[in-house]
C-alpha cells in the first residue's frame, strides 16, 4: 500500500487519512473484539487481526511526522462490556500509539459507550470530534454541527464489489465528494474481518451520505496499493 493525495495537503496513506499540514493521522473504525463476538457466535475465525493493525500501522506511521492520531470511532466491537481481551489488546494498541505521536484522541463512536475507563488508564482524549486545521473529523453516526471545508468520518465501512468472472469481490475503498458546499472523506474499517458496505449496492448508515450524492464521489479502492477508481457514475460502476 501506498499514499495519494486527495485534497490539497491531505493524503490517503494504506487505511488512514494523513493531513500533512496538521502532521496529523486519522483510522477508523477497528472494531477491537470483532473476532471474539464472532467466536462466541460459534464463527471460527483466526485470531490474527490484532497483529495485523500492528503490521499496517507501524507501516503507515513510517515516513510521515505525526503530532496527533485521531481514532475516529468504534475502537472496540461490542456494545456496553469491556471483555478481557479487548481491555488487553486496546491497551497494547494505544501503547504502540502513543510511541509515535504526541497526543492520542479517541472520537466517540456508535459502538464506543465506555471508553471512559480506557482513556483513563492511558492519555488520551475522548471527544464527538475533533478540529485539525480546517478539517473536522467526527464517527458520521449523527450529524454535527461545524464550520470546516472539509468533514472526515468512519462508521459507513465503505467498500465496492468487483466483478471476477462470475463473482464478485469486495474491496475497501475510501470516498471522497461533497455533502452540502464541504469536502466529505469516508474512511473504511481497518478491521480486516470487516468487508465492509458495498456502497452502491446496499443501504447507506451515515447520515452524511444518505444527504449526499453518491454518484458525485470519487472512489478510491485499498489493495495491494491505493487504486483512483474515479467516480461512482463512470464506466465501470454503472449497473
Ligand atoms: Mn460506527
Amino acid at each position: 500500500m501506498d499514499s495519494i493525495e486527495i485534497i490539497k495537503k491531505i493524503f490517503i496513506k494504506d487505511f488512514g487519512i494523513y493531513l500533512e499540514k496538521e502532521r496529523t493521522l486519522v483510522i477508523s473504525d477497528l472494531h477491537i473484539g470483532y473476532e471474539e463476538e464472532l467466536n462466541k457466535k460459534g464463527i471460527l475465525v483466526p485470531r490474527i487481526q490484532f497483529n495485523e493493525y500492528m503490521r499496517i500501522l507501524e507501516k503507515t506511521l513510517k515516513g510521515i511526522e505525526v503530532d496527533t492520531i485521531v481514532i475516529n470511532g468504534d475502537l472496540k466491537h461490542e456494545f456496553g462490556t469491556i471483555s478481557e481481551t479487548e481491555w488487553r489488546y486496546v491497551l497494547r494498541l494505544l501503547d504502540f500509539l502513543e510511541k509515535h505521536c504526541r497526543k492520542i484522541i479517541l472520537i466517540r463512536g456508535n459502538h464506543d459507550t465506555i471508553l471512559g475507563p480506557i482513556a483513563r488508564k492511558r492519555n488520551v482524549r475522548v471527544m464527538d470530534s475533533f478540529v485539525a486545521g480546517d478539517v473536522f473529523i467526527t464517527h458520521g453516526n449523527k450529524i454535527l454541527p461545524s464550520s470546516k471545508k472539509t468533514i472526515i468520518i468512519g462508521h459507513e465501512h465503505p467498500a465496492v464489489a468487483l466483478k471476477d468472472g462470475a463473482r464478485l469481490e469486495k474491496f475497501k475503498c475510501f470516498l471522497v465528494g461533497k455533502w452540502k458546499n464541504k469536502n466529505l472523506i469516508v474512511l473504511p474499517s481497518m478491521n480486516p474481518l470487516i468487508e465492509g458496505t458495498d456502497i452502491l449496492r446496499e443501504e447507506l448508515l451515515s447520515p452524511y451520505l444518505q444527504e449526499s450524492n453518491l454518484k458525485y464521489f470519487r472512489i478510491y479502492v485499498v489493495a495491494d496499493k491505493i487504486y483512483d477508481f474515479g467516480k461512482a457514475n463512470t464506466g465501470i460502476w454503472l449497473p
